[in-house]
C-alpha cells in the first residue's frame, strides 16, 4: 500500500511525517504527538494549509512543503486549579469583593468596540491578579497557595532540546505584552520594602511580574533620572534580557532575578549609596541582571572538555562568563535597548569596563584568587581607592550569585534541587560522550545534604564572613540564615544515615531468616521476599 507524506511545521520548525495510507488513526495521532514532543495530556491542534483546524487522521490531504500544515501543542496545564469558592472560603477570602473589584475594573477598562477579545480578557485577569499582589503583600502566601509551588521552574526533559531550550516567539510576545500592561501599575510601599530584603520569595512571581520588579529596582535607585534612562528603553532592555535567558532548571531568568534582587538588597542593607558612586551601583545591578545570559546548562569544564564553540572562541578562558558578557553588550549595542545611550562616551567606557570585570568575576574557578585579594586589602579598605572598590563590586556579585542559602529554607531548597537537576543532566551527557565527569555533579556520587554541607562550610560561610568584616550588619541578614541552613542539612544527613542503618540492619536480619528458611526449605516451599529498598 502506498505511503502518504505530510509536510507540516511545529513551533515554526518544518517537519515531515510519512505513514501508510491505511495506517490506523491512533498511530497517525501518536506520530504527530511525538513529532511535537507533546506529553500524554497535551492537546494537539492541526491546521490545514488554508488555516482551518482539521483532525489528525490517515485521511489527511497530501500537500507540498510550499503549503504546510501547522501543528500546535496546547500544554495540559494541570497545575492551575480553578479557584473553588469553598477553597477561597476556607482561606477566609471574601470572593465577592474580588468580583466587585473586577466589575469595577471592567467598567474602567472596557474597550469601546463591543465586547473585549479573549486575549484582552486573559490579560485583564493577569493584570488584576498582579494589581492585587502589588497592593497587598500579605496575600502573597494566599496567592502562593494557589500557585502550585512544585510548578516552580520549567522541567525540560533531560538533554535539553534546542526547541525547548530557547523561548518561543509566542511565549516572548505574551510575556512582553503582559509586562508592558503591568509596568504602568503602582507598587505598594510594603512591596517596595519587601523587595529590599534577602527574605524575598521569587517563586511567587511570574516572569512578567519579575520584569516589573526589576524595573522598580532601577527606579527606586533613581537610575532613570540620574542616567537619563527612558522608561521604554529600560523596558526593552529588560525584555531582551528575559528573552536571552534559557528554559533550563537553574541558570534561567528566575536565577537572574534572584541574583539581582540579592544585589539590590545588599545595596540597601549596607547603605552602599553613602560610600559608592551611583555609576558603580548601576554597574553592579546591571551586571547581576546580565551575568548568566544565554547559559545553556553546561559549565566551563564541559565547554573545555567537549571543545565547544565557546571554548574555542574564548581559548578556554572563562568561556561561559565571556559569553554572558558578550550577549549583554549585544543587547546594549542596539539603540532601543541601550539603557546607557544618553551617557557620555567616558561614562559608557567606565560602565562597560565595570560590567566586564563583574561578570567575569562570577567564574567560580577564580573564587580563591578573588577572595584572597579581597582578604589582603580588607584591613586597610579605602572607599576612595578604585582597586578596593572594584574588588568589593566583584565580591558583591559573587555573594549574590551563590546566595540562595541565605534565603528562607522554603525558598532556597527548591533552588538546590534545580541546580542538581542541571548538574546531573550535564554529568549524564558527559558519561554518554565519554568526557571527564565532575564528582560533585555525578548523580551516583552526590548526596544532597553532604554536598551542600561541604559547600556551605568551605565556600559560602568563608566568603560571607569576609564581606561581613566590612559590613557587620550582614551577620544577621545573610550569615545567620546560612548557619540555619547548615543545621538543616546536617539534620537531613543524620536522618539519611539512620535510614541507611535501619535498612542495612533489616536487610541482614532478612538474610539470616532467608538462610534459616532455605535450610528448612529443602523439605518445604519458597521463603518470604527480601524487603524492597524502594519502599523503605
Ligand atoms: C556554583 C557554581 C556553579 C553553579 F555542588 C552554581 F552539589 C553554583 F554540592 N552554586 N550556586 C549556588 C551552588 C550553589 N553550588 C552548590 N550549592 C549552592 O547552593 C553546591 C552543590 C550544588 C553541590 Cl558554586
Ligand atoms: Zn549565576
Amino acid at each position: 500500500m502506498a505511503s502518504k507524506i505530510i509536510f507540516f511545521t511545529v513551533n515554526g520548525i518544518p517537519e515531515r511525517a510519512e505513514f501508510p495510507a491505511d495506517c490506523p488513526a491512533q498511530e497517525v495521532k501518536d506520530l504527530f504527538r511525538s513529532a511535537a514532543e507533546a506529553g500524554p495530556h497535551d492537546i494537539l491542534k492541526l491546521y490545514n494549509p488554508k488555516g482551518n483546524i482539521t483532525n489528525i487522521s490517515p485521511h489527511l490531504e497530501p500537500n507540498s512543503p510550499a503549503s504546510c500544515y501547522q501543528l500546535q501543542v496546547v500544554a495540559a496545564d494541570c497545575n492551575r486549579q480553578p479557584l473553588g469558592a469553598e477553597m477561597a472560603g476556607a482561606l477566609g477570602f471574601d470572593l465577592s469583593s474580588m468580583e466587585k473589584r473586577l466589575q469595577g475594573l471592567e467598567k474602567k477598562i472596557l474597550c469601546e468596540a463591543g465586547d473585549t477579545p479573549a486575549a484582552v480578557q486573559d490579560m485583564k485577569k493577569q493584570v488584576e491578579a498582579f494589581r492585587h499582589k502589588l497592593e497587598s503583600v500579605e496575600h502573597l502566601s494566599w496567592l502562593g497557595f494557589f500557585k502550585d509551588l512544585s510548578e516552580g521552574p520549567h522541567q525540560p526533559s533531560p538533554f535539553y532540546h534546542k526547541r525547548t531550550l530557547h523561548k518561543t516567539r509566542e511565549e516572548c510576545e505574551h510575556v512582553r505584552e503582559t509586562f508592558l500592561q503591568m509596568s504602568t501599575l503602582e507598587v505598594s510601599e510594603e512591596l517596595r520594602q519587601y523587595l529590599k530584603t534577602p527574605t524575598f520569595d521569587n517563586w511567587q512571581w511570574e516572569d512578567a511580574e519579575i520584569m516589573v520588579l526589576l524595573q522598580v529596582m532601577y527606579t527606586d535607585l533613581d537610575f532613570l533620572s540620574t542616567f537619563n534612562i527612558e522608561p521604554e528603553v529600560l523596558q526593552q532592555f529588560l525584555f531582551e534580557v528575559y528573552r536571552r535567558y534559557n528554559n533550563i532548571p537553574f541558570h534561567n531568568f528566575k536565577h537572574c532575578f534572584c541574583v539581582t534582587q540579592m544585589m539590590y538588597g545588599l545595596i540597601w542593607l549596607t547603605d552602599l549609596r553613602r560610600n559608592m558612586e551611583n555609576v558603580d551601583l548601576l554597574i553592579m545591578l546591571t551586571s547581576a541582571v546580565c551575568h548568566d545570559l544565554d547559559h545553556a546548562g553546561y559549565n566551563n569544564a564541559y565547554q573545555i572538555n567537549a571543545r565547544t564553540e565557546l571554548a574555542l572562541r574564548y581559548n578556554d578562558i572563562s568561556p561561559l562568563e565571556n559569553h554572558h558578557c558578550a550577549v549583554a553588550f549585544e543587547i546594549l549595542e542596539r539603540g532601543e535597548s541601550n539603557i546607557f545611550r544618553n551617557l557620555s562616551l567616558d561614562q559608557y567606557k567606565r560602565i562597560r569596563e565595570g560590567i566586564i570585570k563583574c561578570i567575569l568575576a562570577t567564574d567560580m574557578t577564580r573564587h580563591n584568587e578573588i577572595l584572597n585579594k579581597f582578604k589582603s586589602i580588607l584591613p586597610a579598605f579605602d572607599f576612595c581607592n578604585k582597586e578596593h572598590k572594584d574588588l568589593l563590586m566583584m565580591i558583591l556579585i559573587k555573594v549574590s550569585d551563590i546566595s540562595n542559602e541565605a534565603r528562607p529554607m522554603e525558598v532556597a531548597e527548591p533552588w538546590l534541587d534545580c541546580l542538581l537537576q542541571e548538574f546531573f543532566n550535564q554529568s549524564d551527557v558527559e558519561k554518554l560522550e565519554g568526557l571527564p565527569v565532575s564528582p560533585f555533579m555525578d548523580r551516583d556520587k552526590v548526596t544532597k545534604p553532604s554536598s551542600q554541607i561541604g559547600f556551605i562550610r568551605f565556600v559560602l560561610l568563608p566568603l560571607f564572613m569576609e564581606l561581613a568584616n566590612l559590613f557587620p550588619c550582614l551577620e544577621q541578614h545573610i550569615i545567620d540564615p546560612v548557619r540555619k541552613a547548615l543545621d538543616y542539612y546536617t539534620e537531613m544527613e543524620k536522618a539519611l544515615d539512620r535510614e541507611k542503618q535501619n535498612w542495612s540492619q533489616s536487610e541482614s536480619v532478612a538474610r539470616t531468616k532467608e538462610a534459616a528458611v532455605s535450610r528448612t526449605n529443602s523439605q518445604t516451599g519458597p521463603g518470604p521476599e527480601p524487603p524492597n529498598p524502594e519502599t523503605q
